[in-house]
C-alpha cells in the first residue's frame, strides 16, 4: 500500500499544480480525524485545499462538485464509484469501506480492501500513512489516527501498521475495564457511563459506592483514582464485581479490553472519550468545531466541550421521550416513530442504547425512526448479545421493494427512506416482523 500512496503524493502533486484541491470527508469521528490529518498535511506540503465534510454521498451531491478541482475523498466514497466515474477532474479516494465495483481509470484509489490480508485501518489511519509518507513531519498527526480507529471500533486488534502508529503517537495502552473516560475519577465514571450498562449501578451514586467497596477500591481524601490508575488487583476485582452485578448479560470479553491514553492539549485523554466528543459534534450539526479541535485549536476546543455536554443532554430527553411515547410493538418487536422529535443524527445511538438497556428482553429488535429534512432515517438493532433475527436482513425485505438500500450488520443496521413512504415502510415492517419465523 506505501507504494500506492507515494505514487498517490506525486499524481495529487501534479494535478494540484493547475487546479485547487477539494477535500470531502464523513462526518463521524474517524472521517473528522481524516480531514484533520489530511487538512495539516496539505498545508504543510503547501497546497491550496478547501474541506466539506457531509453525511454520506448522493448522486445529486457528486454531480454538483466542481470539475476545475482536484476531488480527494477521505473515509468514504468506496461505494459511490458508479457517480464518481464520470467526474472530468482527477479523483483520490482514501478509504477503507467495502468497494461495490471495478475501480474505474479515473479514479485514484487507496484502499485497504484492495490488498488482500491487510491489517483493518480506519480511514484516518490510512490518511495517516499518506501524511507521514509526504513528511516525517507529519508524525505528530499519529494521535489522530489512534482516535480514528477508536472511532470506527478497528482497536482490538492490533496489527503491524496500527502498531506503528500507536507508537508514533507515543500511546499508552493498558489492559481493563472497557469503560470512559477512564482518565476521569471512578465514581463519577461509573454513575455517568452507560457502556457497559451496569444494573443498580448506571446512574445510582448509592449503587457506585456500593460496587467500589465490593470491590475494595477505596478512595483517598474523598477523591477516588481514575480507572487507567489502577493496579492489576484492584483492575481485576472491579470487573469481577461488575460481572457478578450483570446477572449473565454481559461476559469479560465484552467488557474487558485495551484502553488507549494518548496526550492532546498537553494532557493525557482517553481516545475514546476524544473520539465520542469529536462524534457529538457532528450529531450537533457542528463538524468544523471538532475539526478546529483536532487540530489543535483552544477556542475550538472550548466550543466542542460545551457541544458534548448539549449533544448528552440531547440524548437523555430523546430516551425520556421515546420513553413517553407510544410505541408500536409486536411479539419480540418495537417501533419508535420519533418524527421530527429527536434528530436523525442520534436516532441511532437512541436505538442501541434502548438495545443494550434491560427494559427490553434478550433478540428484542428495536427499529426507530426520525424525519431528515424529506427522508427519513431508520435505525435498527438487535437486543442483547445473544443473537436473534437478522435485523438488516429484516429492513432488506422492506426497504428494496421500496427502492432504497440497507447498510450494517445482522445486529445494527439502518437506511434511508423518503416522507412519502412512512406509512408503506410501517406496515410493510410490521407485515414482516408479525411473521413467526419457523425454525426447521
Ligand atoms: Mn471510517
Amino acid at each position: 500500500m506505501i507504494n500506492k500512496i507515494k505514487s498517490a503524493i506525486e499524481s495529487i502533486d501534479e494535478a494540484s499544480r493547475k487546479k485547487s484541491i477539494k477535500v470531502i470527508s464523513h462526518y463521524d469521528a474517524d472521517g473528522i480525524t481524516s480531514a484533520a490529518i489530511f487538512s495539516r498535511a496539505l498545508q504543510r506540503w503547501g497546497k491550496r485545499f478547501s474541506i466539506e465534510i457531509v453525511k454520506g454521498l448522493e448522486e445529486s451531491f457528486i454531480k454538483s462538485l466542481p470539475e476545475d478541482h482536484v476531488l480527494i475523498f477521505l473515509d468514504l466514497a468506496s461505494g459511490s464509484l458508479a457517480y464518481l466515474k464520470d467526474k472530468k477532474t482527477e479523483v483520490f479516494v482514501f478509504d477503507h469501506h467495502e468497494i461495490t465495483e471495478d475501480v474505474p481509470p479515473n479514479i485514484t484509489m487507496i484502499s485497504t480492501q484492495l490488498f488482500h490480508s491487510h491489517e483493518p485501518l480506519s480511514g484516518a489511519a490510512i490518511c495517516y500513512l499518506f501524511a507521514k509518507a509526504l513528511s516525517p513531519q507529519n508524525k505528530d498527526l499519529a494521535t489522530l489516527a489512534v482516535i480514528g480507529m477508536v472511532g470506527d471500533s478497528h482497536e482490538k486488534l492490533i496489527g503491524k501498521i496500527f502498531s506503528e502508529i500507536l507508537q508514533d503517537a507515543e500511546t499508552i495502552i493498558k489492559k481493563g475495564l472497557l469503560l470512559y473516560p477512564s482518565t476521569r475519577h471512578l465514581d463519577k465514571a461509573l454513575e455517568y457511563s452507560s457502556s457497559p450498562y451496569i444494573p443498580g449501578v448506571t446512574g445510582s451514586y448509592k449503587g457506585v459506592i456500593d460496587l467500589l467497596r465490593e470491590a475494595g477500591i477505596q478512595n483517598e481524601g474523598g477523591k477516588y483514582k481514575a480507572l487507567y490508575e489502577l493496579n492489576d488487583e484492584e483492575m481485576s476485582k472491579l470487573i469481577t464485581a461488575i460481572l457478578l452485578r450483570s446477572g449473565g448479560k454481559a461476559n469479560a470479553e465484552q467488557i474487558v479490553g485495551n484502553l488507549y491514553l494518548v496526550k492532546f492539549f498537553n494532557r493525557m485523554e482517553d481516545a475514546r472519550e476524544l473520539s465520542a466528543l469529536i462524534n457529538a459534534c457532528s450529531r450537533m450539526d457542528r463538524p468544523f468545531v471538532s475539526l478546529g479541535f483536532c487540530l489543535g485549536n483552544k477556542k475550538m476546543k472550548d466550543e466542542a466541550e460545551k457541544i458534548y455536554i448539549e449533544y448528552k443532554q440531547s440524548l437523555v430527553s430523546a430516551l425520556r421521550f421515546v420513553s413517553e411515547v407510544e410505541k408500536i410493538s409486536g411479539k419480540n418487536y418495537i417501533i419508535i416513530n420519533a418524527k421530527d422529535k429527536i434528530k436523525d443524527t442520534i436516532i441511532g445511538t437512541v436505538a442501541s442504547i434502548m438495545s443494550h438497556s434491560p427494559v427490553y428482553p434478550e433478540g428484542s429488535i428495536i427499529i426507530a425512526l426520525a424525519y431528515n429534512n424529506d427522508k427519513i432515517k431508520v435505525s435498527a438493532r438487535l437486543s442483547g448479545s445473544e443473537g436473534g433475527r437478522n435485523v438488516r436482513e429484516v429492513l432488506h425485505q422492506v426497504v428494496v421493494p421500496l427502492g432504497g438500500e440497507v447498510g450494517g450488520h445482522p445486529s445494527a443496521a439502518g437506511c434511508l427512506i423518503s416522507k412519502e413512504q412512512e406509512g408503506l415502510f410501517i406496515d410493510g415492517l410490521k407485515r414482516i416482523l408479525d411473521v413467526e419465523l419457523v425454525k426447521v
